[in-house]
């Protein structure tokens, strides 16, 4: 496939492209120049309707935005978790939304990043991409993303944890949704001065209120390569890599594979031999 480049594609021509890549196909991202604007942070922070509040904003201000929603799916029927599915509040002919599933083996985030190439270069100006927030996703949509939001909420534990995950060093910026609530300003002053050098924005994403002043932010961002912190770069890397030698691998040993998944789960195997055995089975290669 090379028509990944096509400034003129429909939305119903790119939510084709979209499946085909959801379900496997290799394509080659295309070059785009848009800005890809990962956001990440705990359920319940509000990241879901403070992307429905920029978008909103964005195309206000006469931009195409494009909006990803990562979802995510049962490791048992490999679907999106019904329920979790997040929808925008609104539409908009110069707004393309589509929710994408973490399915099977392949990562999301290689997933994520072809399809914003591909929105970028079928006329988008700026692609937001949400996670489910909290893990190794948080730094492979990092690694991706020309610009990192962090959105976190006061008095919430899970905003805490946050705080202590490496994540925060990664994010290029940190939003503090619900600043309505109680405990807000505190935990403002508080990320102020433990973080003196993050650009830390405050908003009340409900009601739109601030979201002016990120989207402003996130329209002047120029995204340097070195920006691209290295620790986030490396886990990408090791992750897309692995990606390549299991599909490699699965290539040559599917049926071995399937043999010890099934003799684990008979209890024939501990799962440490089913490993070494399909190590052995590499070897062989
Ligand atoms: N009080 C308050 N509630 C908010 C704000 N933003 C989002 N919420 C609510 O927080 C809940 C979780 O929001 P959602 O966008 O789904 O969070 P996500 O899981 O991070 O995507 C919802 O009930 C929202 O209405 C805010 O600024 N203030
Ligand atoms: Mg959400």
């Amino acid at each position: 496939m090379d028509e990944s480049n096509n400034t003129s594609r429909s939305k119903r021509e790119i939510a084709k492209l979209i499946t085909q890549i959801e379900n496997g196909a290799e394509l080659t991202p295309p070059h785009s120049e848009a800005t890809v604007v990962g956001v990440t942070g705990a359920p319940g922070s509000g990241k879901s309707t403070l992307i429905s509040a920029m978008a909103r904003a964005l195309v206000d201000k006469g931009k195409k935005i494009g909006v990803i929603a990562v979802d995510p799916s049962s490791p048992i029927s490999g679907g999106a978790v019904l329920g979790d599915r997040i929808r925008l509040n609104f539409t908009h002919e110069n707004l393309f939304f589509r929710s994408i599933a973490t399915r099977g083996m392949r990562s999301i985030s290689k997933s994520a990043y072809t399809i914003a190439k591909v929105l970028g270069a079928s006329g988008y100006d700026m692609i937001i991409i949400e996670t489910v927030g909290g893990g190794q996703e948080d730094y492979e949509i990092c690694a991706i993303s020309d610009l990192s939001l962090l959105v976190l909420c006061p008095e919430s534990g899970d905003s805490i944890q946050m705080l202590k995950s490496g994540i925060i060093e990664l994010a290029d910026a940190i939003v503090l949704n619900k600043s309505d609530m109680e405990g807000s300003e505190i935990f403002y002053t508080m990320l102020k001065n433990s973080f003196p050098e993050k650009h830390i924005f405050r908003t009340v994403a409900l009601y739109s209120k601030g979201v002016d002043e990120l989207t402003s932010f996130m329209l002047s961002w120029k995204s340097v390569e070195d920006h691209r912190k290295e620790a986030a770069i490396r886990s990408f890397l090791a992750m897309m890599l692995k990606e390549e030698l299991f599909s490699g691998f699965l290539k040559e040993n599917r049926d071995v594979f399937e043999e010890n998944v099934r003799a684990v789960a008979k209890r024939e195997k501990e799962i440490y031999e089913a490993i070494e055995d399909l190590m052995r089975a590499k070897h062989k290669l």
